[in-house]
């Protein structure tokens, strides 16, 4: 018997609603459950059938013949034997037990990644298990992603109300992101819903399109001006955006008056940066500097907002806060009257005023014992993680549960992170297959997947063009010895006798929660109950859409455009040549080339390519080159090629490209695995190898330089 059972994906963040069939087989004492078939929903109003091909090999993956689907334990000799989830939830819980005891809760971390952050309920449940305990050790990808969009928003300070929304804006500016293929955007960017339609729609409506991409980027060949920046040289550029916009007095001046402070020492320390100096530095047109302000400025309404290839090159603070500032001091805010795109429906808030939330550290969170640096809210900074396991002393890291991640490819720095691992008393990882991080555990507990749980779309509530929610229970019975993150976590409480706070109360740890449960503990406080949710599901909301207020009478908080510490770094970036200056051991005639990240359509991360349909694809992650650097240095396609940094050496597999600039290297991350031999035709190139956690780091979120990574290449 088939039935077919209506869901979202979760492959990825994007959340596309998803129709599958279900084979029942009620031939057994229990009924047994098969995924057999997986489409688009036509009708759905937000995706209008929009689905990719990686959600569209969900049978694949929850089938996998290698998926694991009962606890792993090491033995001494490297080996692993399967065990019961009770065995390893006493064992890891007292193993955690001894390691508080003797080291203190600091020493008890865990890592987020992004197969957990498409599971709604796993971050607060990790985040009220660290509450529990009192242990400051909780990690996420976001520190190796794009922490500058927080830390900057809040030395910038930030509108109460949001930038403008996406579906009127009249120009958008796209700094390094790429939604056509990553399904992801900036506040008030290109979302990776329906994308191509939602793009084609607003050209049609016409929105001018200006893209910063060092590669002609599937955005960028749908833009009315692409500017190719030479990698890591974003700040320069937006400051000479900045720079002609006060120039010719293009900005919003009545809402600077009111608004923005500091700006007359923002027009000081942009003006060095002229059309000139910046197209010498950033290899672009100065015609084309001047064009991009204008029409950006133009407007009337749109936004300027960075993906992660900005946020991963030199100085990711200071280009995210000028960024920000372009929207600032061109007022592109939502105002009182104005209606917020997003539905917000997961997280208090229905009252939005048009005014300034004031600007605060930028790092307020608990200091590392590494580089002097602090964390951020509620979290610590996933490149210092290796350091801070490695580091003897108080609060030195011992435990590390590795949640939908998988640190040996995806961390800056692998081999001191496979250091790092190898160092700790206890590594427990998450995962439904063994990847190069299960290799070094001791503990691999494999999780119900996607179609097996109940979920709400936590990434895209904020994101979505539409007030639109979804939900979706377990639609898939899970056949197996499977535990979700929450569950690992609950587990583990319940033997420690720790508590679970949520913002609905304590989470009971006595084996009654459940998925729903947990939902309702962890999203109580939302706009929407999720009773509601789970009934009003699947559908756009016009009604329920937040109205932006006028602001208080006596709001006096401003937008600091300037403060000392952009001005000084604005003055470094003035004195360096290219933008790599900052990593150790560069030198520019040695390592004339950048290498720079991109999203594979076809894989998430390091996701996908052990699924046969996207293997078809493509086994490695081509070391793709421009046309006329390889002929110069002999290289076809098909070669291998030796990639050299300051810090690290790879072999990649070359393929040429007539959209790529001279002098760079694209390649997408955390491929390969965690020897320094492997086959990189069929396992590709782990390019962390090549990156430092060394130097070159953010001043103030530690983010590492993963992307714009100063390389020499030759043939090998
Ligand atoms: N298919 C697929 N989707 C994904 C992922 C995936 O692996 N595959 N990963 C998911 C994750 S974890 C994330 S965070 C999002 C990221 O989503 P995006 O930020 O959209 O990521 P990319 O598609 O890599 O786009 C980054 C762009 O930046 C450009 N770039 C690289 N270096 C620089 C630079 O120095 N300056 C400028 N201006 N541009 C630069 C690259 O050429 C690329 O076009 O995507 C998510 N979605
Ligand atoms: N040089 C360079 N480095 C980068 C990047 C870059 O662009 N360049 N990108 C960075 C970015 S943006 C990110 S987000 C990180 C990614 O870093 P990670 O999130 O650590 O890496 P992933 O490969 O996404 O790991 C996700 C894991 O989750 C597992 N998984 C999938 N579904 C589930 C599930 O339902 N439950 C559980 N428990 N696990 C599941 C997958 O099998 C996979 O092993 O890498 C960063 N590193
Ligand atoms: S974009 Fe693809 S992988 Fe992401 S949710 Fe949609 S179908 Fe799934
Ligand atoms: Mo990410």
């Amino acid at each position: 018997m088939i039935e077919s059972r209506e869901t979202f994906c979760r492959f990825c963040h994007a959340a596309c609603p998803l129709e599958v069939d279900i084979e029942i087989n009620t031939s057994g004492a229990q009924p047994k459950e098969k995924v057999v078939a997986v489409r688009g929903i036509m009708n759905d109003p937000m995706f209008e059938g929009y689905t990719c091909i990686k959600g569209r090999q969900l049978a694949d993956q929850h089938n996998a013949p290698d998926r694991l689907r009962a606890p792993l334990q090491r033995n001494t000799d490297g080996t692993f034997s399967e065990t019961t989830s009770v065995a390893a939830l006493d064992d890891i819980a007292s193993r955690v037990q001894s390691i508080i005891a003797k080291y203190g809760p600091r020493a008890v971390a865990s890592y987020t990644g992004t197969g957990a952050f498409q599971n709604s309920i796993s971050m607060p449940v990790t985040q009220a298990f660290h509450a529990g305990i009192d242990s400051p050790s909780f990690y996420t990808s976001i520190t190796i992603d794009q922490p500058a969009h927080l830390t900057s928003r809040l030395r910038l300070g930030a509108w109460e109300a949001g930038w403008q929304n996406f579906r009127d804006a009249d120009v958008l500016l796209a700094i390094g992101y790429n939604p056509l293929v990553s399904s992801y955007g900036p506040s008030g960017g290109l979302q990776g819903t329906n994308p191509f339609v939602r793009l084609r729609r607003a050209k049609e409506r016409g929105m001018k399109l200006i893209v910063i991409d060092p590669r002609k980027s599937e955005l960028a060949s749908f833009a009315d001006l692409w500017l190719p920046v030479k990698p890591g040289e974003d700040p320069t550029l937006l400051a000479g955006l900045v720079n002609v916009i006060l120039q010719e007095n293009l900005h919003d001046q009545e809402f600077c008056a009111r608004w923005v402070n500091q700006l007359d020492d923002l027009r000081a320390a942009v003006a060095p940066y002229t059309p000139e100096m910046v197209a010498a530095r950033c290899e672009v047109n100065a015609d084309d500097v001047v064009a991009a302000a204008r029409m950006f400025a133009a407007g009337p309404k749109g936004t300027a907002g960075t993906g992660t290839g900005p946020n991963m090159a030199a100085h990711s603070t200071l280009m995210e806060h000028l960024t920000l500032t372009l929207n600032a001091i061109c007022g592109r805010v939502n105002r009182e009257g104005d209606v917020l795109e997003s539905g917000n429906f997961l997280y208090p808030g229905d009252t939005r005023r048009a005014q300034v939330i004031a600007p605060s550290d930028p790092a307020p969170g608990t200091p590392h014992r590494i580089k002097g640096l602090r964390g951020m809210p509620g979290e610590m900074l996933t490149p210092l993680l290796a350091e801070e396991i490695l580091e003897p002393g108080e609060g030195q890291v011992r435990c590390l549960f590795v949640c939908g991640g998988n640190p040996v490819v995806a961390f800056p720095d692998q081999l001191k992170t496979i250091e790092a691992l190898k160092d700790l008393e206890l590594l427990v990882v998450i995962d439904h297959r063994m990847t190069p991080t299960a290799e070094l555990a001791h503990y691999v507990i494999p999780p119900r997947l996607e179609l097996e749980r109940a979920d709400v779309p936590t990434v895209m509530d904020r994101r979505f063009a539409a007030p639109y929610i979804s939900y979706t229970p377990a639609v898939l019975q899970p056949d197996g010895d499977m535990l979700s993150e929450w569950e690992v976590f609950a587990g583990i409480a319940q033997r420690l006798g720790t508590r679970l706070p949520l913002p609905g109360g304590d989470l009971p740890v006595d084996g009654s929660a459940n998925d729903d449960m947990v939902l309702d503990y962890s999203f109580a406080k939302g706009r929407m109950p999720m009773s509601e949710i789970r009934e009003k599901r699947s559908t756009i909301h016009e009604e329920l859409a937040v109205k932006v207020v006028a602001a208080d009478p006596d709001a006096s908080a401003r937008f600091a455009v300037a403060p000392a510490d952009v001005v000084d770094e604005l003055a470094v970036v003035l004195t360096e040549q290219t933008g790599a200056e900052v990593i150790a051991g560069f030198d520019a005639a040695r390592f004339p080339f950048r290498l720079i990240s991109r999203r594979l359509k076809h894989v998430l991360n390091s996701l996908g390519r052990e699924i046969p349909g996207l293997a078809r694809v493509g086994t490695t992650n081509a070391a793709y080159m421009n046309l006329d650097d390889m002929k110069d240095l002999d290289i076809a396609d098909g070669d291998l090629v030796r990639i050299t940094s300051p810090s690290g050496r790879v072999v990649g597999v070359a393929e040429g490209s007539d959209t790529i600039k001279r002098g760079v290297i694209s390649m997408s991350h955390s491929w390969g695995g965690a020897t320094t031999d492997e086959d990189v035709r069929n396992q590709g190139t782990p390019t962390n190898r090549l990156c430092t956690i060394d130097s070159g780091y953010d001043p103030i979120n530690g983010m590492a330089i993963q992307s714009a990574i100063p390389v020499a290449v030759i043939k090998a």
